[in-house]
Protein backbone atom coordinates (compact mmCIF):
# COMPACT_ATOMS: atom_id res chain seq x y z
CA UNK A 1 0.00 0.00 0.00
CA UNK A 2 1.31 3.44 -0.63
CA UNK A 3 -1.12 6.47 -0.31
CA UNK A 4 -0.45 10.06 -1.60
CA UNK A 5 -2.22 12.82 -3.17
CA UNK A 6 -3.03 13.11 -6.72
CA UNK A 7 -1.56 15.71 -9.03
CA UNK A 8 -4.33 16.67 -10.71
CA UNK A 9 -2.77 16.65 -14.15
CA UNK A 10 -4.57 15.69 -17.63
CA UNK A 11 -3.86 12.23 -18.60
CA UNK A 12 -4.69 8.49 -18.25
CA UNK A 13 -6.69 7.78 -15.06
CA UNK A 14 -4.48 4.21 -15.03
CA UNK A 15 -1.30 6.65 -14.88
CA UNK A 16 0.09 7.09 -11.24
CA UNK A 17 -0.92 10.59 -11.25
CA UNK A 18 1.69 11.21 -7.87
CA UNK A 19 2.31 14.46 -6.63
CA UNK A 20 5.10 13.08 -5.30
CA UNK A 21 3.82 14.14 -1.58
CA UNK A 22 2.95 10.98 0.65
CA UNK A 23 -0.30 10.98 2.67
CA UNK A 24 0.44 8.59 6.31
CA UNK A 25 -1.79 6.20 7.11
CA UNK A 26 -2.81 8.44 10.17
CA UNK A 27 -4.70 10.40 7.79
CA UNK A 28 -6.44 7.94 6.31
CA UNK A 29 -7.89 6.79 9.56
CA UNK A 30 -9.04 10.13 10.34
CA UNK A 31 -10.84 10.05 6.91
CA UNK A 32 -11.96 6.56 8.04
CA UNK A 33 -10.25 4.75 5.71
CA UNK A 34 -9.19 0.95 6.95
CA UNK A 35 -6.13 -0.63 5.62
CA UNK A 36 -4.54 -4.11 6.34
CA UNK A 37 -1.80 -6.32 5.00
CA UNK A 38 -3.19 -9.98 4.72
CA UNK A 39 -0.70 -12.70 3.82
CA UNK A 40 -3.10 -15.29 4.95
CA UNK A 41 -7.07 -15.71 3.34
CA UNK A 42 -7.22 -16.67 7.54
CA UNK A 43 -7.10 -13.22 8.59
CA UNK A 44 -9.51 -12.13 6.14
CA UNK A 45 -12.16 -14.71 6.99
CA UNK A 46 -11.68 -13.24 10.81
CA UNK A 47 -12.03 -9.94 9.70
CA UNK A 48 -14.92 -11.01 7.91
CA UNK A 49 -16.82 -12.76 10.51
CA UNK A 50 -15.89 -10.06 13.11
CA UNK A 51 -18.06 -7.26 10.91
CA UNK A 52 -20.59 -10.15 9.99
CA UNK A 53 -19.85 -10.21 6.42
CA UNK A 54 -21.50 -13.41 5.04
CA UNK A 55 -20.53 -13.33 1.60
CA UNK A 56 -17.89 -12.74 -0.96
CA UNK A 57 -17.29 -13.05 -4.21
CA UNK A 58 -14.00 -12.50 -6.43
CA UNK A 59 -13.77 -9.94 -9.76
CA UNK A 60 -10.71 -10.12 -12.17
CA UNK A 61 -10.55 -6.98 -13.81
CA UNK A 62 -8.93 -7.15 -17.36
CA UNK A 63 -9.57 -6.84 -20.77
CA UNK A 64 -9.27 -10.87 -21.34
CA UNK A 65 -11.72 -11.87 -18.23
CA UNK A 66 -13.95 -8.28 -17.68
CA UNK A 67 -16.71 -8.44 -20.74
CA UNK A 68 -16.32 -4.34 -21.74
CA UNK A 69 -13.50 -3.53 -20.06
CA UNK A 70 -12.66 -0.39 -21.30
CA UNK A 71 -16.52 1.21 -20.37
CA UNK A 72 -16.52 -0.34 -16.86
CA UNK A 73 -13.04 0.45 -16.09
CA UNK A 74 -14.45 4.33 -16.56
CA UNK A 75 -17.46 3.42 -14.78
CA UNK A 76 -15.62 2.50 -11.65
CA UNK A 77 -13.80 6.05 -11.83
CA UNK A 78 -16.83 8.07 -11.77
CA UNK A 79 -17.09 9.44 -8.29
CA UNK A 80 -19.62 8.04 -6.17
CA UNK A 81 -20.45 7.19 -2.40
CA UNK A 82 -22.49 3.44 -1.42
CA UNK A 83 -25.06 2.95 1.90
CA UNK A 84 -22.65 0.37 3.01
CA UNK A 85 -19.05 -0.40 3.77
CA UNK A 86 -17.02 -1.23 0.59
CA UNK A 87 -14.18 -4.42 1.47
CA UNK A 88 -12.05 -5.24 -1.02
CA UNK A 89 -9.35 -7.79 -0.55
CA UNK A 90 -6.81 -7.60 -3.75
CA UNK A 91 -5.80 -11.32 -4.24
CA UNK A 92 -3.62 -10.46 -7.71
CA UNK A 93 -2.08 -7.20 -9.93
CA UNK A 94 -2.57 -3.82 -8.76
CA UNK A 95 -5.67 -1.10 -8.33
CA UNK A 96 -5.85 2.36 -7.45
CA UNK A 97 -8.66 3.73 -5.07
CA UNK A 98 -8.93 7.27 -4.96
CA UNK A 99 -10.62 8.98 -1.82
CA UNK A 100 -11.71 12.58 -1.18
CA UNK A 101 -9.67 14.65 1.78
CA UNK A 102 -11.77 16.87 4.16
CA UNK A 103 -10.62 19.64 1.84
CA UNK A 104 -12.43 17.85 -1.50
CA UNK A 105 -8.63 16.78 -3.22
CA UNK A 106 -7.96 13.26 -4.16
CA UNK A 107 -5.79 10.73 -2.14
CA UNK A 108 -4.52 7.73 -4.22
CA UNK A 109 -4.03 4.56 -2.37
CA UNK A 110 -2.06 2.14 -4.31
CA UNK A 111 -2.97 -1.46 -2.82
CA UNK A 112 -1.65 -5.01 -4.49
CA UNK A 113 -1.50 -8.54 -3.52
CA UNK A 114 -2.76 -9.32 0.13
CA UNK A 115 -3.62 -5.65 0.49
CA UNK A 116 -7.23 -5.08 2.17
CA UNK A 117 -9.16 -1.88 2.35
CA UNK A 118 -12.18 -0.77 4.27
CA UNK A 119 -14.06 2.41 2.72
CA UNK A 120 -16.57 3.65 4.93
CA UNK A 121 -20.24 4.13 4.03
CA UNK A 122 -20.68 7.77 2.35
CA UNK A 123 -16.95 8.42 1.27
CA UNK A 124 -16.47 9.65 -1.92
CA UNK A 125 -14.31 7.25 -4.43
CA UNK A 126 -13.74 6.28 -7.36
CA UNK A 127 -11.42 3.11 -8.72
CA UNK A 128 -9.34 2.11 -11.56
CA UNK A 129 -6.69 -0.20 -12.66
CA UNK A 130 -3.30 1.09 -13.46
CA UNK A 131 -1.20 0.92 -16.73
CA UNK A 132 -0.84 -3.15 -16.53
CA UNK A 133 -4.75 -2.97 -16.85
CA UNK A 134 -5.06 -6.34 -14.34
CA UNK A 135 -6.45 -6.38 -11.02
CA UNK A 136 -8.28 -9.35 -8.84
CA UNK A 137 -10.15 -8.48 -5.81
CA UNK A 138 -12.22 -10.26 -3.12
CA UNK A 139 -15.96 -8.14 -2.69
CA UNK A 140 -16.90 -8.58 1.08
CA UNK A 141 -20.67 -8.12 1.68
CA UNK A 142 -23.01 -8.79 4.17
CA UNK A 143 -26.04 -10.16 2.83
CA UNK A 144 -26.80 -9.35 -0.61
CA UNK A 145 -24.52 -7.42 -2.79
CA UNK A 146 -25.48 -3.36 -2.26
CA UNK A 147 -23.11 -2.17 -4.82
CA UNK A 148 -24.84 0.34 -6.24
CA UNK A 149 -22.60 3.38 -7.05
CA UNK A 150 -24.82 6.83 -6.17
CA UNK A 151 -22.95 9.41 -8.44
CA UNK A 152 -21.92 12.31 -6.63
CA UNK A 153 -24.98 14.99 -7.20
CA UNK A 154 -26.66 17.54 -4.91
CA UNK A 155 -28.66 14.76 -3.75
CA UNK A 156 -26.07 12.56 -2.88
CA UNK A 157 -24.19 15.72 -0.96
CA UNK A 158 -28.39 14.94 1.11
CA UNK A 159 -27.56 11.68 1.37
CA UNK A 160 -28.00 10.20 5.15
CA UNK A 161 -25.49 7.82 4.73
CA UNK A 162 -23.07 11.15 3.52
CA UNK A 163 -24.29 12.97 6.20
CA UNK A 164 -23.26 10.05 8.59
CA UNK A 165 -20.26 9.76 7.03
CA UNK A 166 -19.67 13.51 7.73
CA UNK A 167 -20.49 13.51 11.17
CA UNK A 168 -17.87 10.68 12.35
CA UNK A 169 -15.26 11.95 10.20
CA UNK A 170 -12.13 13.15 12.30
CA UNK A 171 -11.30 16.89 11.68
CA UNK A 172 -7.49 17.24 10.68
CA UNK A 173 -7.39 20.38 12.54
C1 LIG B 1 -16.14 0.03 -6.84
O1 LIG B 1 -17.08 0.14 -6.06
O2 LIG B 1 -15.65 1.02 -7.41
C2 LIG B 1 -15.58 -1.29 -7.11
O3 LIG B 1 -16.09 -2.24 -6.60
C3 LIG B 1 -14.40 -1.41 -8.00
C4 LIG B 1 -14.11 -2.81 -8.40
S1 LIG B 1 -13.42 -3.82 -7.09
C5 LIG B 1 -11.70 -3.50 -7.05
NI1 LIG C 1 -17.38 2.09 -4.78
Amino acid sequence: MKAYWYDNLPGDQREPHDSGREVPSSYLEKLGVLYYSFPDIADVDALASSRSYKNRDEITISPSTLPGYEEKVKNFFHEHIHEDEEIRYITDGVGYFDVRSESDDWVRIELAKNDLIILPAGIYHRFTTNADNYTKAMRLFKEDPKWTPLNRSEETDKNDFRQGYLKTRVSAA
